[in-house]
């Protein structure tokens, strides 16, 4: 076992997970940790729930202050999606976040010398091409943010519900101790930006469908028992657990309190204009070692946006889907963005919830086809720039 938790503490979240409002929930988290025992194998576990717990408050806070219906009060803490992706604008201060956004979207945000001038989340909408992201300039992180310094929790909470997330640098001084900064505080609210190597998803349902471990990966130091034992003991009877790559069995009781999650993310290396700021790219370079993209740029010069919005469409993994009417020759406004490998069946749903049940087939142009159009049916894999006529029975 990696935490050793008595059977106080599994009976315990197994109501924090039956909890029906977020109050419930933060009381039965708090009741929970008291049967945590305080050693070094339960430091993450603590810290995660302590984490949860803060969100939990900080929000519960932020709707009491606001009251029913008025709009004013503290930070939000999560922001309604809008566009193709939610992208998280991350960074200490000063480094030019505000800047990006008055650069690329519609938003009113200040722009200046005064560090922490940004104290709540501001989002706004970029074009890139013909698809929209949402960014969100967060408050700065600074040293102690995932423990709450500062509006910590607003920023790192940002990051974790967005879909991606820009980690924005000043090239103009020492670029590597920012990033790392910014790198360490999200590591900390268990938000990584490097695919881990494993991976454990686990998706519960309904009673009496019992457990079922898909191993596409190896187990390096438990065995397929050891998991489905390990998920009992959390009373966790009913689900399907899909673990790929090397996978330990903490990375699996890290995927029961869903900690550790994984965003797709871009380095802006910003201010390029300023002096030293190349030989400064060329050290971040050097240091990142082609394990993010590092998008060199100029917010205040309008230099580089286009590649920022390409780097981001790139590391999110996602393709545009136009659609037309049948019989029409124009395609229907804006693409669809889907996740790549999606099929006709994810394309169907996001029309329309009927369009499924009615679907009879569907019409691909693309130029990959040697005969385009092609009828096809739900399971055709779509890719970007794939022009779809789907046809129904009404
Ligand atoms: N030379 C140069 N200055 C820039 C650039 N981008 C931003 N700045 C300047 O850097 C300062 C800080 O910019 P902001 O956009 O307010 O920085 P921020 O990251 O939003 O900072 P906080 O929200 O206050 O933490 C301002 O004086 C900007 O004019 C750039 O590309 N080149
Ligand atoms: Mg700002």
């Amino acid at each position: 076992m990696p935490t050793n938790l008595p059977p106080e503490a599994m009976d315990k979240w197994e109501e924090v997970e039956a909890a029906r409002t977020p109050r419930e929930k933060m009381e039965k988290m708090q009741e929970f940790l008291k049967y945590v025992p305080q050693h070094k194998g339960t430091m993450k576990l603590r810290g995660e729930i302590k984490r949860k717990i803060a969100l939990i408050r900080n929000d519960l806070e932020d709707k009491k202050r606001k009251g029913v219906g008025k709009s004013s009060g503290g930070p939000k803490l999560f922001i309604e999606k809008e566009g193709s992706a939610q992208i998280a604008v991350i960074g200490v201060t000063n480094v030019g976040k505000s800047c990006l956004m008055s650069a690329t979207t519609n938003s009113k945000v200040l722009v200046t010398p005064t560090p922490y001038s940004t104290h709540e989340p501001v989002p706004g909408i970029m074009d890139y091409e013909d698809v929209q992201f949402q960014l969100i300039e967060a408050p700065a992180v600074m040293k102690g943010s995932a423990d709450g310094r500062g509006t910590g929790h607003v920023t790192l909470g940002l990051a974790r519900n967005a879909d991606g997330v820009i980690l924005m640098v000043d090239l103009s001084h020492n670029p590597i101790e920012q990033l790392e900064l910014v790198l360490a505080e999200l590591e900390k609210s268990r938000v990584l930006v490097n695919r881990p190597s494993g991976r454990v998803t686990i998706n519960r349902r309904h009673a009496g469908t019992a457990l079922r471990v898909i191993l596409l990966g190896h187990l390096i130091d438990c065995s397929m028992r050891d998991v489905e034992d390990l998920l009992k003991e959390y009373k966790i009877h009913d689900a399907i657990i899909r673990i790929s790559g090397d996978v330990r069995l903490e990375d699996v009781e890290d995927a029961i309190f869903e900690t550790t999650i994984y965003k797709p993310a871009v380095i802006a290396a910003n201010k390029l204009d300023l002096k030293g700021a190349e030989a400064n790219l060329r050290t971040l370079k050097r240091h990142v070692n082609g394990k993010l993209p590092i998008i060199a740029m100029s917010c205040e010069r309008k230099e580089g946006l286009d590649e920022l919005g390409k780097a981001i469409f790139d590391s999110l993994g996602v393709i545009r889907v136009y659609t037309k009417e049948p019989g029409s020759k124009e395609e229907t406004g804006r693409p669809f963005a889907l996740k790549r490998g999606a099929t006709i069946n994810d394309l169907a749903k996001n029309i329309h919830k009927d369009f499924v049940h009615n679907f009879l087939f569907a019409m691909v142009w693309a130029k990959r086809l040697p005969f385009s159009p092609k009828k096809v049916g739900l399971n055709f894999v779509l890719e970007d720039e794939d022009v779809v006529e789907v046809h129904t029975k009404i």
